[in-house]
């Protein structure tokens, strides 16, 4: 008899790579890459010499949340998109005077979480954590229908995604804080390919380890038997698209089964598992622009790497 096959296999996680594995290009959306070892190998990249994204980000808001709280003013809702409390929210909290903190994301065992955490560290400041996809209009609680509003969302999260996506992301974003708010927002910076490329494949390893977890997973939960010693990280640099692409790509011929569905790879065939999309001066503002914010401050380091942007919801409007 058939043993019981993974019950708890979250049906989303079938559907995407049961999909995207049989798609005339295998792609598997990026956010399965983050189960619980998956967000500890992300950690673990925040710290690696080559990725340069999380130092240098922290930087810039420790040098800059000072002038975000000059311009946006004290009492401000930080309404803060995806997992929040990290170290970069308690950079910014400190510096503003917020009247408000409201983390959204989409695990409330996360949400919770960091918000006991946050409330000791500022207390007296009221968190109110919202379990809810932000890629669509949330309502927000009755208590901050008088504040103002300032969003927040770092890490160049934003470059994950496909520019459309992002728009409509972005548009969500506008819905949901309303006109007259602000958004605080961190954008990646093109630059010298060979500097993104080691960021995404790092000497030790760790980035492969991150993007090869995702096959463990799949064996795991989807009741797979994907040999993984068949399979290569692949970062590469799509110029045209601006993007660091994540492959997984077959280094020989391969077989396999997931979920007792087969499936057959040639030599050099990939699954493609994460996109990073990377934004010059100009493409940032436009992105921001056609989102309904309009960019008033920006900020970067000595060297252009990262970008933070302030942008406003303006009210809308199409005469000049
Ligand atoms: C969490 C999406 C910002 O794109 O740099 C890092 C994820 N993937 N190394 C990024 C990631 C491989 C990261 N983001």
């Amino acid at each position: 008899m058939d043993a019981p096959r993974t019950p708890l296999a979250d049906p989303d996680f079938r559907r995407d790579v049961l999909a995207g594995l049989a798609a005339p290009i295998r792609a598997i959306p990026a956010r399965w890459l983050y189960d619980r070892r998956g967000s500890e190998l992300f950690e673990a990249i925040t710290r690696l010499p080559e990725y340069y994204l999380t130092r240098t980000e922290t930087a810039l808001l420790e040098r800059r949340c000072p002038d975000v709280a000059r311009i946006a003013g004290p009492g401000q809702a930080v309404v803060e998109f995806g997992s929040g409390a990290s170290v970069k929210t308690r950079i910014l909290l400190a510096a503003i005077a917020p009247s408000a903190y409201v983390p959204v994301d989409i695990s409330g065992d996360f949400l919770r979480d960091a918000a006991a955490s946050l409330e000791e560290d500022f207390p007296g400041l009221p968190v109110h954590p919202i379990e809810a996809d932000f890629t669509r209009p949330i309502e927000l609680p009755a208590e901050l229908a008088a504040l103002p509003r300032l969003g927040f969302f770092p890490g160049s999260t934003i470059g994950n995604l496909i520019p459309s996506t992002g728009v409509d992301l972005l548009r969500a974003m506008r819905r949901t804080l309303g006109t007259g708010a602000w958004l605080f927002i961190g954008f990646d910076r093109v630059k010298d390919p060979a500097e993104l490329l080691s960021a995404y494949d790092d000497s030790a390893g760790v980035t492969a380890e991150f993007n090869s977890n995702l096959l463990t997973r799949i064996n795991r939960e989807l009741d797979g038997d994907i040999p993984l010693d068949a399979f290569r990280h692949r970062a590469v640099w799509n110029e045209k698209l601006s993007r660091i692409e994540m492959h997984l790509e077959a280094a020989r011929e391969v077989a396999f089964e997931v979920a007792g569905t087969p499936f057959a790879m040639a030599p050099g065939e990939t699954i493609h598992t994460e996109n990073s999309h990377k934004y010059g001066e100009r493409d940032a503002r436009l992105l921001l622009l056609a989102g309904g914010w309009t960019p008033v401050e920006e900020w970067t380091d000595e060297e252009a790497r990262f970008a933070l942007i302030l942008a406003k919801s303006e009210p809308a409007r199409s005469a000049p």
